[in-house]
């Protein structure tokens, strides 16, 4: 890719980044270390970005546009350096630049330490979404928190996984800018009094115990080749009282320093998902901290343009990442409410109107709710609002259905069966005036089942934006060999319309083309490999089939399927060495929740499977197994590029989309997979003959359960699997413990609540297809093209134009740099 000269008029790049190693990261070009050239360099990119986000800002203030608000509990942006220089058209002026000063761009980019401000899926979804908004020219500012830890580093040690604190800021942020003076407060606990004013009107006056500030850290999120760049602003907590020492006596002023830790602990550290006990007061405490900072700004903002109140939801489109961001109903109706003084009615209208909500889960337990103690004592003023919404709704529902007394406490905002919680889902489905899921399949099955009430009452609501995910950072920067290889095959308009990779397809069958796709997948797994053996030790064989499953372990994702395929193949090896197994490297990443015993067994069982499998000379290295410790964002750009295989094979209904899999067919993998989530329309795009499709559909699924599921029954049924489980049991893979996997094995055998034994036969039969598929080397080129050539649908440029036409109602904006 050429890169397009940027910024002609200001001096040589080399210069720019001289000047702020000496002036911003104080050092002088002798004594740098490549960490403060690092340093310099984010600094010189973060000025060309910054100059685009003031002409970017300044059309906004101007022009009569509306801001799309994306709210999210996680943003899970990556490293920022190269994404950057990507999305500016200056990857080349700044390793020119850099080889001036005698550094290599590439190791510089290795420094860069990656923000982990989210889980997994849900907040790489809101990044690809702030790219495409950016480069869509759309206006919009993603909303978020701050946190001082983000998600925790996964170490391996004897098999285990352990967790060390993430230190993402030790060393610095060159991206950010913190703005002390854009700040709010934010109350808690305490008490409300109702109150009759001058004009006779009710009014009611929150007296909190305690309040809180938020301070706003912006972060420059440039467009792929467009002057708009946006910002993600993240709230930092801080205490509000700047204590003065002289009012103090020796126990006020330990009482005031400590307020000010718990004041400073509310942006701390991000939660995991999948944690037993995640209702915690704190958790509740940082949605509600954000989400209002985040409101009060966009007030703010729309005071600053001189806009009145009534304008507010032609001026912003807020969509709800789930339904952590949910307290925004309340908040919303209280700042309207209390604050700027607006009737209920026109309140609720301006509320449902502003807000989205889009759904990313089915799984019960995972729909949030709180406990009503916990809800009354931190957040009264906000509780009494949600009371309010919640006699009005049910008198709806009344009126709709009269005498369905069942429904009207299905439906409640409040589930009063056992101890009393808000139900969030509820809130935000009431609050919003779109609902959406984010498959297909997904969005079906909420209509459904968890939503099913509210998709009667409110069908209008109802929507479907399949995810997408950016081709900026998941194919043109993590795979340039493709990328290139693209341009010089079909031209670059692919980069802005990922549908122009159908173009592809015409190619499918050229030798040379075939030739060239082959060469590139190679390199690219010679990188894996390298990167494999220095994390792990682990040798493995860059023409070996890679299989890879990277994503978060869960019993739902069934990492333990895969596993049990493994055991049954080497079984089978070891018993007929002679058998012609085309030789398979299986890679596995991805982190459990701390609190999550099973899915960190799931972890010891894949290492103690790679320590069997890949120390027996019987196999003559045909069969390596590998877990690559660490997954993140960066890891996922060196692995996405180098697979042959895609595991996306979760139980039918439980994954909501998937994103893992966009990238991995994006990149010229085939997918080995249930019908769930986006793989069902990852088929339909690719085409059947391009999808290795096994296992029960979510009807099956349903009905099984239904039926009542006899996991022993398939046991019985399956000398294979009945093996696989003895030698788990026996302490084949745990160095002789018998008792290591027990609930692991338990689980599975008497429960199963994830039918992975049920899915068993299939997934092995399907398996064998890929084997031989493989064999034929020209036919499997030819479907990997094929997958690439139709991933169009799955950018979340895509995605982006489906928000902006369909629920937000925005415009691109186009920004000219040359500002009056
Ligand atoms: C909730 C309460 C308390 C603490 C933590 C949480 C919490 C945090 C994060 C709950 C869930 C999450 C993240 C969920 C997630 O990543 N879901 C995934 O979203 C993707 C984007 O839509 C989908 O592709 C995946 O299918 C879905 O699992």
């Amino acid at each position: 890719m050429n890169d397009a000269p940027t910024d002609a008029s200001t001096a040589p790049f080399h210069q720019d980044v001289v000047r702020n190693l000496i002036c911003r990261q104080a050092r002088y070009p002798d004594v740098a270390t490549p960490h403060d050239w690092y340093m310099a360099l984010a600094y010189s990119v973060q000025g060309r970005m910054l100059a685009r986000w003031a002409a970017s800002t300044k059309t906004y203030a101007a022009r009569d546009v509306k801001v799309a608000c994306y709210l999210s509990a996680e943003f899970l942006i990556g490293p920022q350096l190269g994404n950057s220089l990507l999305n500016l058209g200056m990857q080349a002026e700044a390793r020119d630049a850099m080889r001036v000063l005698g550094q290599d761009l590439d190791a510089l980019l290795a420094l860069e330490e990656e923000p982990g401000l989210g889980n997994g899926g849900l907040g790489r979804l809101a990044a690809c979404y702030l790219d495409s908004l950016a480069t869509l020219e759309i206006p919009a500012i993603g909303y978020g928190i701050r946190y001082e830890f983000g998600i925790f580093d996964q170490q391996i040690r004897d098999g285990w996984q352990v967790e060390c604190t993430d230190k993402w800021l030790q060393k610095g942020n060159p991206w950010e800018i913190v703005r002390y003076d854009v700040g709010y407060y934010v109350s808690f606990g305490g008490h409300t009094e109702s109150t009759t004013d001058a004009e006779g009107r009710l009014r009611v006056r929150w007296i909190p115990s305690r309040q809180v500030k938020g301070v706003a850290c912006d972060m420059p999120m440039q467009g792929y080749r467009v002057n708009t760049c946006n910002m993600l602003r993240l709230w930092k907590s801080e205490a509000v009282e700047s204590f003065d020492f002289q009012d103090f006596n020796a126990g006020q002023y330990y009482q005031a320093v400590e307020e000010k830790v718990v004041s400073e602990t509310l942006s701390k550290v991000l939660y995991p998902n999948d944690e037993p006990d995640a209702g915690k007061r704190l958790r509740l405490a940082q949605q509600y901290f954000f989400v209002s900072c985040s409101l009060q700004d966009m007030l703010r903002l729309m005071d600053a343009k001189g806009t009145s109140i009534e304008k507010f939801a032609d001026l912003f489109a807020a969509q709800l990442n789930d339904t952590h961001p949910s307290i925004a109903v309340a908040e919303l109706m209280r700042l309207l409410i209390d604050e700027r003084l607006l009737s209920w009615d026109a309140a609720w209208d301006l509320t449902q109107r502003t807000l989205a909500y889009t759904n990313h889960t089915l799984l019960p337990e995972a729909l949030e709710t709180w406990g009503l103690p916990l809800f009354a004592s931190l957040l009264p003023r906000p509780l009494e609002i949600i009371y309010e919404i919640n006699r009005r709704f049910l008198d709806d529902v009344r009126r709709r259905f009269p005498g369905d007394d069942a429904r009207v406490a299905r439906m409640s905002l409040i589930d009063e069966a056992g101890a009393k919680k808000v139900r969030m889902a509820h809130l935000a489905s009431v609050g919003s005036h779109s609902v959406n899921g984010v498959a297909a399949l997904h969005s079906d099955l909420l209509k459904r089942t968890v939503l099913r009430d509210f998709a009667e009452m409110y069908p209008e609501r109802f929507l479907n934006v399949t995810n997408g995910v950016t081709p900026r950072r998941f194919l043109m920067l993590s795979n340039p060999g493709l990328a290139r290889l693209l341009d010089a095959t079909i031209g670059t308009d692919w980069t802005r319309d990922l549908a122009r990779l159908d173009a592809l397809a015409a190619h499918a069958g050229d030798a040379a083309f075939h030739d060239a796709w082959r060469a590139i997948r190679r390199e690219n797994k010679a990188a894996l490999a390298a990167r494999i053996a220095a994390e792990t030790g682990i040798a493995v064989d860059p023409d070996a089939l890679f299989d890879i499953q990277v994503k978060r372990i869960h019993e739902y994702k069934r990492q333990h399927l895969n596993a049990l395929y493994i055991i049954d193949l080497y079984n089978r090896l070891r018993r007929h060495p002679e058998l012609d197994v085309a030789p398979r490297c299986f890679v596995f990443g991805g982190k459990a929740a701390p609190g999550y015993a099973m899915a960190k067994l799931m972890i010891r069982l894949i290492n103690g499977i790679a320590e069997v499998v890949n120390s027996d000379p019987a196999l003559d290295g045909r069969l390596k197994v590998v877990f690559y410790p660490d997954f993140n964002v960066k890891n996922g750009h060196w692995i996405y590029p180098a697979a042959d295989l895609s595991e996306q094979i979760s139980t039918a209904g439980k994954e909501a989309s998937g994103t893992g899999n966009m990238k991995f067919m994006i990149n010229g993998a085939l997918t080995i997979g249930t019908l769930d989530g986006a793989n069902v329309e990852i088929r339909e795009e690719a085409g059947a003959e391009n999808f290795f499709l096994f296992g029960l559909t979510a009807q099956q699924v349903e009905e099984l359960k239904a039926s009542g599921y006899r996991p022993a029954d398939y046991l019985q049924r399956n000398d294979a699997l009945r093996d696989a489980l003895e030698q788990i049991a026996q302490g084949r893979f745990s160095r002789g413990d018998t008792e290591m996997f027990r609930p692991l094995l338990d689980n599975l055998v008497h429960h199963d609540p994830f039918l992975v034994l049920a899915d068993f036969a299939a997934y092995v039969e399907c398996q064998e297809q890929v084997s031989d598929a493989w064999r034929d080397a020209r036919q499997w080129t030819r479907m990997s093209i094929m997958n690439t050539a139709h991933s169009g649908k799955f950018s979340s440029d895509r995605a982006i134009a489906e928000y902006c036409a369909r629920i937000w109602n925005t415009r691109a904006v186009r920004i000219d740099l040359a500002q009056p």
